[in-house]
């Protein structure tokens, strides 16, 4: 397959994150031998391993029509195959949104969503819920020609009444731009499919990478899940443009609106001034049409209002025929592996670093809280020696009087623990506060009532206003969970200082929570109604309403998304919230009532003192052992995680 540097880091990036994979499983493994396991640890395992698997890197290519995307694609990823495996011709050619990846537990095949979905409001992410409404094309892995007559079935297109393409949004009778598409007998061709998803075993595809090809540009703006989510959460947008026929007015409008967007997105957004090739020339020097290439990198920065360094010259198609033949100098000349590099180096330490900081935190916290377990048996069990130690020699009257005094002990946590108790019952009344807020169920009931007044809604000034409460009301929801969040963190502060005095429970400090990365997420999203609201508003005017309620389904399914995300962290925190206290009441109650028994059985003369003695002395060397265990095993958790870390610094 092709060995590009892309194709490197990808796989390093990979076995990266398999080895933190299998550093995890150990963990997991030695818990369970320990029996250290119990459920809630080992969900939180379930769920870090299976976030760690499902990794995904997207990666969108966007341009006009024709300059060239589905051959870049080619070039790039797939020129091991020898041949173009997506179709690329003059012309229009990809008629639909089509997204590479693999999904190992369903059949490779090519997934088509039929164009007259359209004419409902589901957008195309809500329809991956249901198989049924896709078209299945199965396809040979094995044979190009299979794979080959499987991928043309996204440039297909069909004949239908102008009324029927109205109905669905894809023509607009006001539109001069539409009305030139027309055939010369009134009719128009539309795209057969509505979104496209290929599902196949090549290795990139297989690590998790997500590749999703456009059409022309007019096609962004009829499907808001594009510009709504699938390119503010693509991890890197080549924006592609064509030596030839220089920026257009319409490219530098899509540009600005749906991909370098504000400030806040400029990370991992390339441009790509494709087909250079038809700048080379054998009637000029080298140092001539390297001096042109240079001007038009200068004009294109200039009106994309992008740095330099993020505009790669490029042949795709000579990129690809390189490849293929091996003739490295073309390859070379194509300087298509220059954009490789710069787009495994945009992608690739950026996703690193997020997935390895959220994977630090939870093992240092299941760490955290494993060591804490042991940490008290030691304690426990060193207690429980001094005291037999002390015993030697004593009469009897010495070891009741210990006796008496562990149940003391025993009763008195006993009343502790009827405070946990009721702490417990405080606790899940703070929750369920703070989840009539955060909830699903709550946000599910807003999201309704705006559609209804969206619905309703006569006037752009009715809907804006229905929109701006939308937002407001979450904000306030998101704002108001963090006050809550603040009060469940201060009465557990408080419940661990006490039982940390009263019964030496090890103090640990419950880690903090805060709803900003949603409210962020949120801005985020309300920014991008805004700027895109007058868009839509204009299609209103041309009493597009379908298209407006459609911009609302998309927009509310990814703050459904922000709201889903923020409900499965903060579960997260208050299992690791309670989780310490919980295994560490249960630990000490254990080892109190061991305690005890071991003094009762010394009392009933069943034990000898120094046999006991010996006892405890091996099970202290037992947990001893345990910790050094952890200790290790954490170091190699430490060392997976850390692995890349260290060859980027050498890089750099
Ligand atoms: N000379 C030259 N032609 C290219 C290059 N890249 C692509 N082409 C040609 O440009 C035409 C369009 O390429 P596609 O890959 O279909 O373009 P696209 O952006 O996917 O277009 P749509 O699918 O219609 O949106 C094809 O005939 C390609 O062979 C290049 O680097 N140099
Ligand atoms: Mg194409």
């Amino acid at each position: 397959m092709a060995d590009t540097n892309l194709a490197d880091q990808f796989s390093a990036y990979s076995e990266w994150r398999k080895s933190l994979v299998d550093s995890i499983c150990d963990y997991r493994s030695w818990l369970n031998e320990q029996e250290l396991n119990d459920a809630q640890i080992d969900q939180r395992i379930t769920n870090l391993l299976e976030r760690l698997r499902e990794d995904k890197l997207n990666v969108a290519f966007v341009a006009e029509f024709s300059r060239g995307k589905s051959e870049l694609i080619n070039a790039i990823f797939f020129a091991g195959y020898g041949q173009r495996l997506l179709p690329s011709s003059a012309g229009r050619t990809t008629m639909c949104p089509t997204e590479l990846l693999y999904d190992p537990s369903k059949p490779s095949a090519l997934q088509l969503l039929p164009i007259e979905t359209r004419a409902s409001d589901a957008t195309t992410t809500e329809y991956k819920r249901y198989p049924d409404e896709w078209t299945v094309v199965e396809f040979d892995v094995d044979s190009n020609e299979s794979m080959v007559a499987a991928f043309n079935h996204v440039s297909k297109t069909k004949t239908v009444a102008v009324e029927e393409a109205e109905k669905l949004d894809l023509f607009d009778p006001n539109s001069s731009d539409d009305e030139l598409s027309l055939n010369k007998d009134g009719t128009i061709d539309i795209p057969v499919w509505r979104y496209a998803v290929i599902n196949f075993p090549h290795p990139l595809l297989e690590q998790g990478l997500v590749i999703l090809d456009t059409p022309g540009l007019n096609a962004i703006g009829t499907e808001p899940e594009l510009t709504l989510n699938m390119l503010p959460n693509a991890h890197a947008v080549l924006f592609v443009l064509a030596a030839d026929t220089g920026v257009t007015k319409s490219e530098i409008d899509v540009w600005r609106q749906y991909i370098s967007g504000t400030r806040w997105k400029q990370k991992g957004r390339l441009a790509v001034l494709n087909k250079i090739d038809g700048l080379w020339d054998t009637l000029k020097s080298e140092d001539e049409v390297e001096k042109e290439i240079a001007k038009q990198v200068k004009t294109t920065g200039e009106l994309l209002d992008l740095d330099a360094s993020h505009i790669f010259p490029t042949s795709a198609q000579k990129g690809l025929q390189a490849k293929v033949n091996g003739e490295d100098e073309l390859l070379e000349k194509s300087r298509l592996p220059i954009l490789e590099k710069a787009l495994s180096d945009e992608l690739i330490p950026s996703k690193k670093e997020i997935v390895r900081d959220n994977t630090k935190n939870e093992i240092e916290d299941l760490i955290n809280n494993s060591k804490m377990i042991l940490d008290s048996r030691v304690g426990g069990v060193t207690e429980q020696l001094e005291e037999l130690s002390g015993l030697r020699g004593k009469n009897e009257d010495v070891v009741e009087h210990m006796m008496n005094k562990v149940k003391a002990d025993k009763e008195n946590f006993e009343k502790g623990l009827q405070r946990f108790q009721a702490l417990r019952s405080v606790f899940s009344q703070q929750t369920n506060k703070l989840f009539t807020l955060l909830g699903m169920e709550a946000l599910k009931i807003k999201v309704h009532t705006t559609r209804e007044a969206m619905i309703a809604a006569n006037f752009t000034k009715t809907m804006r206003d229905a929109m701006d409460g939308f937002f407001e009301e979450l904000k306030d929801r998101l704002v108001s969970s963090d006050e809550q969040i603040n009060e469940i963190k201060k009465m557990m502060d408080v419940m661990y200082d006490k039982f940390s005095k009263e019964h030496g429970l090890r103090k640990s400090e419950p880690p903090s929570f805060s709803t900003l990365r949603y409210q962020k997420e949120l801005a985020k999203l309300e920014r991008a109604y805004k700027e895109q609201f007058n868009t839509a508003f204009n299609m209103l005017a041309n009493e597009k309403m379908t298209l407006t309620t459609k911009f609302f389904e998309t927009l509310a399914s990814r703050v459904v998304h922000v709201f889903e995300v923020a409900n499965r962290d903060v579960e997260n925190w208050l299992k690791a919230v309670i989780a310490p206290m919980e295994s560490q009441v249960r630990e000490h109650q254990i080892q109190l009532r061991r305690r005890l028994e071991s003094i009762k059985r010394i009392y009933k003369a069943t034990d000898t003192l120094e046999d006991r003695i010996l006892e405890l002395e091996n099970i202290e060397k037992g947990v001893r052992a345990q910790i050094e265990d952890l200790e290790i095993l954490h170091q190699h958790m430490g060392n997976a995680l850390a692995f890349e870390g260290e060859e980027e610094e050498k890089v750099a």
